[in-house]
């Protein structure tokens, strides 16, 4: 249960679409929240658990199950929720790879209505090649950053707390205030409402964001007709 006024549901997410290439993606206008991560780091399975969904993003035993980016709409009208491929999956070929790599990159450079991305690590394997890489693009573009350590059941407290503790200081040094860092378990429903407060604040201040941008576009042009008279 979210302890805030936020009037978004996750419980209302429901599938738009899947996009294969960034022009089959749903128009570029709202707020969006995207889930990122290495093949398998449990991406889906925490959508779901955050959606409270077991149905809605597809999960696998088997890496590279989602190679399509989805698109889920919350009942707020713009606010969107997105599962993006992972990356890492060994087994598929270069081809496939690179093509997954493109569709991804031309997504996170190109979406301007992406707020934040929840980077999602297994808690016992965090800070592998593609986290790192992630971590980098979102420091060097002000992307904020949200690290879902995942799979906190497989750990005990004291070592799942340290890790993220740790993690917690290594990012606060590079990225500050844009980044956040917290355990969760979608097997346990752990860290369900921090998670929600993050997107809660990333897709309204979005939204608002959006609102203000309309309004002094109509500013603009009342204002150049009025010039004009
Ligand atoms: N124990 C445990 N297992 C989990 C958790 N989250 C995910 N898993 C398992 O990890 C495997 C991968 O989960 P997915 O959610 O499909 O992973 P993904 O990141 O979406 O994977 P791709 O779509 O291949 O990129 C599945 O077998 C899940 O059941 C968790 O919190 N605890
Ligand atoms: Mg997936």
């Amino acid at each position: 249960m979210s302890t805030n006024a936020s009037p978004i549901r996750y419980n209302s997410a429901r599938f738009n679409k899947s996009a294969a290439k960034l022009h089959q993606c749903p128009e570029d206008i709202g707020a969006e929240v995207a889930f990122a991560g290495r093949s398998n780091a449990g991406k889906s399975s925490a959508i779901n658990t955050l959606t409270n969904n077991s149905k809605l993003a597809r999960t696998s035993k088997t890496p590279g199950r989602t190679q399509l980016i989805n698109f889920f709409d919350l009942n707020v009208e713009g606010a969107r929720i997105v599962d993006l491929p992972g990356y890492g999956f060994a087994k598929v070929p270069l081809e496939m790879k690179l093509h997954w790599q493109k569709h991804l990159d031309d997504y996170l450079q190109k979406r301007a209505c992406l707020q934040g991305v929840v980077l999602v690590m297994d808690i016992r394997h965090p800070m592998k090649e593609f986290d790192q890489m992630m971590i980098q693009w979102c420091q060097n573009t002000g992307m904020p950053l949200h690290v879902l350590l995942t799979k906190a059941d497989k750990l005990k407290k004291g070592p799942a707390q340290s890790t993220m503790l740790k993690l917690k200081k290594e990012l606060k040094a590079e990225l500050g205030d844009n980044v956040s860092v917290q355990i969760f378990s979608a097997l346990k429903k752990q860290g369900v409402d921090q998670l929600q407060q993050r997107l809660d604040s990333w897709l309204m201040d979005g939204l608002a964001a959006n609102e203000e941008a309309d309004e002094m576009d109509g500013f603009d042009e009342n204002y150049d007709e009025f010039g004009e008279e």
